[in-house]
C-alpha cells in the first residue's frame, strides 16, 4: 500500500473511533489541519519539479478528498446518532391517558354553613362574621360568665400569648356569641344617627370556634352557628317557630318532631336544649340533640348596649359539624378535618 492510501486508511480508522463531534474534529486536525499529515505532504512538494508537482499534487488532492468524504460521512453519522438519542429521551407516549383536572367542590361543612345561612336569610336574618381571636370581655364577661367559670380555664379554652387591654390574654373564641355582642353594638351605632326607631336585631353568626377537646365527636377547631333575635316583643314562641321551621327546611322533612328540654346557660334564662326526632330513615325514633337556646339574659342584653326593660328576645347555638354528620350519616367528626380527598369528593 502506498503512503497516501495508508494515510487515508488511518484517517478513516481515526474518524470511526471518534464517538463525539469534538473527538472527530480533533481527529480531522491530525490529517487536514495546519500541522496535519496531508498538509505536511503539500508543504514537502516545494522542492519538486513542475511535472512532479502536477502528478504528486493530484494524488495528494485525491487522498485529501477521500479523507474529507470520510469526515463528512462520520459527521453525519454522529449527528444522526445524537438526534436519535434526543428523540428517545424526549419520547412522548401519545397513547397515555391525559391528566384530568377534576372539578373541585365545597367541603361538606361549608355546604351546611351555606345552607344554614340561606335558610335564616330567607327568614330575615343578617349573617355576621368577625374575629376568631377575642378579648376576655367579648368571649366571657359580656356573656354573663362568672369570673371563675371553668369555661375560662386553660383546660377548656385556648389562649394566645398576647394580653388584651384588660391584662387578660386574648382567647380563641370558644363560641360565636362574641360576634352577637359585636353585631348588637354595631347595629345600635348604625341606627342611632338615623333619628328613626332602631329595627329589631335579627342575626346569625356562623364560623370557626375553638375548645380544648379532641375525640371522635369533638375537634379542637369546630364550627358554630349562633342566632339572635332581639326586639320589643320577641318571645320563646318565636324561637319555637323559627327553629322548627329551620330544622324542617334543613332536613327536608315536614314531620320532623322537636322537643325543648330545660337546661342552663349563663347567657340565657330560661334556657332549653333542642332535640329533634326523625320519623323515617335510619335515625327514626331517636331524640337527637341539635342546639342550645334560651331567652337572652337581661345582663347580656345590657352588655349589648340595650335596655333589658325594653328589649327581649332569644338566642340559640348549634354545631354545623354535627348537623352535617346527621344529614349525611357520617359517624366520625374527624373525617371532616383529615383532608382525605376520597372522603371529601363524595360530597362534590
Ligand atoms: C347557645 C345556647 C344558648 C347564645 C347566646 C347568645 C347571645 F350572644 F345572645 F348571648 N348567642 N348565642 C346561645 C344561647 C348559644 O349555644 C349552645
Amino acid at each position: 500500500m502506498n503512503e497516501l492510501d495508508s494515510i487515508v486508511d488511518s484517517a478513516r480508522h481515526a474518524f470511526s473511533q471518534a464517538s463525539t463531534p469534538a473527538d472527530l474534529e480533533n481527529a480531522k486536525a491530525q490529517f487536514t489541519g495546519k500541522a496535519g499529515r496531508i498538509t505536511e505532504l503539500m508543504k514537502g512538494m516545494a522542492a519538486l519539479s513542475v511535472d512532479e508537482k502536477k502528478s504528486r499534487g493530484a494524488a495528494i488532492n485525491l487522498a485529501k478528498q477521500a479523507i474529507e468524504a470520510a469526515l463528512n460521512d462520520r459527521r453525519q453519522a454522529l449527528a444522526d446518532a445524537e438526534l436519535q438519542t434526543q428523540l428517545k429521551a424526549e419520547a412522548l407516549d401519545v397513547s397515555l391517558p391525559g391528566r384530568v383536572r377534576e372539578p373541585g367542590g365545597l367541603h361538606p361543612v361549608s355546604l351546611t354553613m351555606e345552607r344554614i345561612e340561606q335558610i335564616f336569610a330567607s327568614m330575615g336574618f343578617d349573617v355576621a362574621d368577625g374575629p376568631e381571636i377575642e378579648s376576655d370581655w367579648h368571649s366571657f364577661t359580656s356573656l354573663n360568665n362568672p369570673p371563675n367559670h371553668p369555661a375560662r380555664s386553660m383546660q377548656d379554652t385556648f389562649y394566645v400569648d398576647i394580653n388584651g387591654e384588660d391584662g387578660i390574654p386574648y382567647n380563641l373564641r370558644p363560641h360565636t356569641s362574641p360576634m352577637q355582642v359585636r353585631y348588637a353594638h354595631a347595629h345600635i351605632k348604625k341606627h342611632a344617627a338615623s333619628g328613626k326607631p332602631m329595627p329589631e336585631i335579627r342575626v346569625i353568626a356562623p364560623g370557626r370556634t375553638y375548645r380544648v377537646d379532641s375525640d371522635a365527636t369533638h375537634s379542637p377547631m369546630f364550627h358554630q352557628c349562633e342566632g339572635l333575635w332581639l326586639g320589643e316583643n320577641v318571645s320563646f314562641k318565636d324561637l319555637k317557630v323559627v327553629f322548627t321551621d329551620f330544622c324542617r327546611t334543613f332536613f327536608e322533612s315536614d314531620d320532623l318532631a322537636l322537643r325543648f328540654r330545660p337546661s342552663f346557660f349563663p347567657f340565657t334564662e330560661p334556657s332549653a336544649e333542642i332535640d329533634i326526632q326523625f320519623q323515617t330513615g335510619p335515625l327514626a325514633g331517636r331524640w337527637l340533640e341539635v342546639a342550645g337556646s334560651g331567652q337572652v339574659h337581661p345582663a347580656v342584653v345590657r352588655n349589648m348596649g340595650l335596655d333589658p326593660e325594653k328589649y327581649i328576645g332569644f338566642a340559640f347555638g348549634m354545631g354545623p359539624d354535627r348537623l352535617t354528620m346527621l344529614r349525611y350519616g357520617v359517624n366520625d367528626l374527624r373525617l371532616f378535618f383529615d383532608g382525605d380527598i376520597r372522603f371529601l369528593r363524595q360530597f362534590r
